[in-house]
This record gives C-alpha cells, structure tokens and sequence, in this order.
C-alpha cells in the first residue's frame, strides 16, 4: 500500500477503544491520524494527546471548543485534512467496529473510485453482535435513504470510507446542515450529485464493546427528515446524480 492516507476520527468519549484503534493503524505506513474530540467528560482528549506524543508526526489531535456534534467535528476535522499533502483522507468510527486491518482494502480500491464505502451490505460485508433490532433499523433506513434519494450504494449510512483528497477538497463543507449520524448521507448525496464514483468493498462491522452509544431520538428525527432536505435542495450541478 503505497497511498498516504489520514484518517478522520471523531471521539466522543472513547477512552477505552482509542488506543487499541490507533495501534491497529499505526500498523500501516503511509497512514497518519486526525482525532478530533470535542472535550470528552471521559478524558479522550488527553488520551490523544498521549498518543500524539507516542507517534510523532503520525497522530494529530483537534480539540474542539464550540458546540459539541459529530457532523460539526467532521467539518473541522476534514477542512484540516484536505490542508495537508496526503493522496486520500478517511473516516472512522473510534468505537473498534470498523476494523482497520480493511484499511488497506479500501485504500486500494480508491484508485478506481473518488469515494469508497465499507460497505456491510455487498457480498462479503458482515455485521457481528447486532441484535435484531439494530439490524432490521439499519437495513430499513438504507432502503428509505435509496428510494428517497436515488443513491446506488447499498450501505449509505456506514461512517467507514476513503475518499481521494480531490473528491473531499470538492465537498461545499460550510453548506452542510445536518449534525448527526444523517452528515453521512448527505457528504455522499453531495458527492454523487458532483458526479463522483462511488465504490463499496465489504466489511465486518463489530458493534462496540466499550463505552456507550451517541445514537438518540433526535439523531433518529433527524435521518429520517434529511432525505427529504436533500432532495428538496436545488443542486448547483445536477450532473450525474447517482
Ligand atoms: N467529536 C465527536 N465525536 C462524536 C460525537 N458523537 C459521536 N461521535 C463519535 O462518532 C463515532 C460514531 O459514534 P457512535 O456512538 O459509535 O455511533 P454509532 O456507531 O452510530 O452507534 P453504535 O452502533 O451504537 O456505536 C464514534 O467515534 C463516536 O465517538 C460528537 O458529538 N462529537
Ligand atoms: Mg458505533
């Protein structure tokens, strides 16, 4: 693997996984790491720092000050990667259910594609230790997100993707509106209506084992108006929406 990458990964009290995430992709050279935090009660922030000081030039760490969300952390987290000399910047869950031993995986696969997703739902894609529950809400909100917006992917929602510096430096970052879970659908509405290639390798998503879960009423409201909003949208290019 010879394409430098960084990695985007928003924590929000993630003390216990952020380590072992880390080690796992310190493991690849060529992959340098952004954490951005937005103050954890739990003390992430300081566990980053840690690390920063452990792998010098490798581990970056944004401390976020303003109003705490995950959409809002990808912005500032992304406007500082696409600054930097890499050829493909990537996202990740701190939580250990994207595994980065697939990093590799779909770096390669972004030399065919401006974005790739790790995808749960294309053939070899697996989920381990959802219950029912997760899995029948996960795959219910990618069908409404497909037919609502017309995008091909099969997993919209999956926070594991590599883009092509290029691809992210094109994103309109100041024009996004929407904070939780639902910013993922709408980077990538956003991409495939600019007519980037979408790609999807398979992965195996472990539902977290340590610490808690950000998923609230609210972020549900919100995935479920976004399609809507995004489609309602007039797009300044309507080339290619896919
Ligand atoms: N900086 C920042 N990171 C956040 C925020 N909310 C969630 N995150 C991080 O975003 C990633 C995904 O959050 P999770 O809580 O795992 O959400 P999820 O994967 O949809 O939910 P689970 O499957 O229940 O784990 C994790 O790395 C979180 O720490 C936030 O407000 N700010
Ligand atoms: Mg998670």
């Amino acid at each position: 693997m010879s394409r430098s990458a960084l990695v985007v990964i928003p924590t929000y009290n993630e003390r216990a996984n952020l380590p072992v995430l880390v080690e796992g992709l310190m493991a690849h050279d060529h992959v340098r790491v952004l954490v951005v935090d937005d103050q954890s009660p739990d003390g992430t922030g300081e566990v980053a720092d840690g690390l920063a000081r452990r792998y010098p030039g490798r581990v970056q760490v944004l401390h976020r000050t303003g109003k705490r969300g995950f959409g809002r952390s990808y912005i500032d987290g992304m406007k500082q990667a696409i600054r930097e000399p890499v050829d493909v910047i990537c996202q990740m869950d701190a939580d250990l259910s994207h595994d980065p031993r697939q990093l590799p995986e779909l770096i390669a696969a972004s030399t065919r594609a401006d974005v790739v997703i790790g995808s749960r739902y294309v053939p070899n894609g697996e989920i381990v230790n959802w219950p029912k529950r997760r899995r029948i809400l996960s795959r219910v909100a990618n069908v409404y997100i497909r037919t609502v917006t017309r995008l091909r992917a099969r997993d919209c929602t999956s926070g594991y993707r590599c883009w092509t510096r290029e691809a992210m430096s094109g994103l309109p970052l100041d024009e996004f509106f929407s904070d939780g879970y639902s910013f993922l659908v709408e980077m990538l509405f956003v991409a495939a209506r600019r007519g980037c290639r979408i790609a999807e390798v398979p992965i195996t998503f472990v539902e977290r084992r340590e610490g808690e879960s950000k998923v609230s009423r609210a972020v549900l409201i919100e995935s479920a108006i976004t399609p809507w909003r995004l489609i309602a949208r007039p797009s300044r290019s309507r080339k290619a929406a896919r």
